[in-house]
């Protein structure tokens, strides 16, 4: 079943120039990117996009971190994407997160983690219009869908 979740590369990943290779990862699996943008997040939408966070202790750490920088916020669609981009994305903390996410591989520490990915349909709704006005979702098919899907 086809889905769309929201990924946002953080400000480590984009000052560390790592959006490329992540994109390119997502790209070579068969996912389709139907929205981006880079943007610099004002502590409000911070606020609400980590909300289920607001008690912890890290909370104010991670908030300062989302805003000290450009994010690429992205709509990606694809097969059950939501469980996929979450194990291509790796583990919370990095150490252990396994060789050959994009965690486990670019990252250290969990407060550098340097990717977010949606963690259920319901946070995948919730953060996409967060971000984006439907009208900026592009509905297309790539050239290579029947390679990448049994049925269409
Ligand atoms: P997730 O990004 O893998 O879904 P969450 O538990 O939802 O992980 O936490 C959101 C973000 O908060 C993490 O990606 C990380 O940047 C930060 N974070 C989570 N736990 C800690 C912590 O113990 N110390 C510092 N930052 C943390
Ligand atoms: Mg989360």
């Amino acid at each position: 079943m086809k889905e769309m979740s929201f990924l946002m590369l953080k400000p480590d990943a984009v000052k560390r120039k790592l959006s490329g290779e992540i994109i390119s990862r997502l790209e070579n699996k068969g996912l389709k990117i139907v929205a981006a943008k880079m943007l610099i997040i004002t502590p409000e939408l911070a606020e609400k996009h980590y909300g289920e966070h607001s008690e912890k202790p890290f909370f104010k750490d991670l908030v300062d971190y989302i805003t000290s920088g450009p994010v690429l916020a992205m709509v990606i669609e694809g097969g059950e994407c939501i469980s996929l981009i979450r194990k291509m994305v790796g583990a919370t903390n990095p150490k252990e997160a396994s060789l050959g996410t994009i965690r486990g591989d670019y990252a250290i520490d969990t407060g550098r983690n340097i990717i977010h990915a949606s963690d259920s349909p319901a946070s995948a709704t919730r953060e996409i219009a967060l971000f984006f006005d439907d009208s900026e979702i592009c509905s297309y098919t790539l050239p290579d869908e029947e390679l990448i899907y049994e049925e269409p």
